[in-house]
């Protein structure tokens, strides 16, 4: 049990058997990810692979490589009947009939070409016909491995937000913290500041709101933007804030897919008391139309988060 027993033990006795399985073997996936990703610049994993993947943009060498360690590691489990993954196409049927498995194998591939921080994202739900989930196929579990100065898990299966650090000695995922806690605001937000000409309105407002120069209200925040969510996200989960992806003149939907990244960061922020919303509705209230479907986000701390939405709701004007 390469994730180590501290994973196993601290989900045994409050999960299924079947779901201590199927965690276990996304554990050892990413425990072998980090492997890759630690030698990528000595063994040309690094740069581009030359193809394209469904969302039209360009897959890196890791981005491919750790789609199939997933593949390899989740079929090898037996307890999966679809595997669906931003480098996917379509759904692919494992012939397991517990749970349905949602993947981003590596997400911000941009930085693995510049030694910045990646991550790995996963969600489960029970088993469907199809991989898409209806109404009630509510998650089951959700989380990240950051490949980071450390590599770090964040995990929750419905009790609460727990984070795993890889101990590099004895490849076992080590717990060291139970149960944490977003703060309920933070002093730092992640966005693209580049779109900012594509913004709405309202959410021009809202930034306005974050950047004032007014020290009573612990204004300006700092923006802190990796290129990374799950990087961006971890900074915001332990010591809270926002990140934000707006829909804009140019990306009407946003960018991130609601299943395999949006849906299981929204798990892991709300159970730690943070929140994550769409601007309009709440993330995880969002009935999937499509695998690959994208999705605005605005995650983190849940004073920002409501600030955010008071603006993008017209319940707050402009400053
Ligand atoms: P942009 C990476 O591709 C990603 O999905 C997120 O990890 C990251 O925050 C965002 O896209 C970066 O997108 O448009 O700022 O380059």
């Amino acid at each position: 049990m390469v994730s180590g027993t501290a994973l196993a033990a601290a989900l045994c006795d409050e999960v299924e058997p079947d779901l201590v399985g199927l965690l276990d073997a996304v554990a050892a996936a990413t425990e072998r990810i980090e492997a890759l990703v630690r030698r990528a610049p000595l063994t040309h994993l690094v740069g581009l692979t030359g193809g394209t993947n469904v969302q039209g943009e360009d897959v890196h060498k890791l981005d491919a490589a750790a789609n199939q360690v997933f593949v390899d590691a989740v079929r090898a489990s037996g307890r999966v009947g679809h595997l669906v993954s931003e480098e996917l196409d379509e759904p692919l049927r494992l012939g397991g009939d517990s749970f349905d498995l949602y993947v981003d194998p590596v997400d911000g591939s941009s930085n693995t070409d510049v030694n910045g921080s990646i991550a790995s994202i996963f969600s489960v739900r029970r088993a469907t016909r199809d991989g898409l989930p209806g109404p009630a196929d509510r998650q089951r579990a959700g989380g990240y491995v950051i490949y980071g100065p450390a590599t770090a898990m964040m995990i929750t299966w419905g009790a609460g937000l727990h984070e795993f650090v890889l101990d590099p000695e004895s490849r076992r995922f080590v717990l060291t913290r139970a149960g944490l806690r977003l703060p309920a605001r933070g002093r730092t937000y992640a966005v693209n500041s580049g779109r900012q000409a594509y913004w709405p309105p309202d959410v021009r407002a809202f930034f306005d709101d974050l950047n004032a120069d007014d020290p009573a209200r612990d204004r300006p925040y700092s923006l802190r933007y990796s290129g990374s969510l799950t990087a961006d996200l971890h900074r915001i989960l332990l010591e809270g804030g926002i990140y934000c992806y707006p829909a804009d003149d140019r990306a009407k939907d946003g960018k991130l897919r609601l299943l395999y990244e949006a849906c299981p960061l929204a798990l892991l922020a709300e159970q730690g008391g943070g929140a994550a919303s769409s601007g309009r509705e709440r993330i995880l209230d969002i009935l999937p139309r499509s695998i690959h479907q994208r999705v605005p986000l605005f995650i983190g701390s849940a004073t920002e988060v409501a600030l955010a939405e008071d603006y993008i709701q017209h319940r707050r004007a402009a400053p």
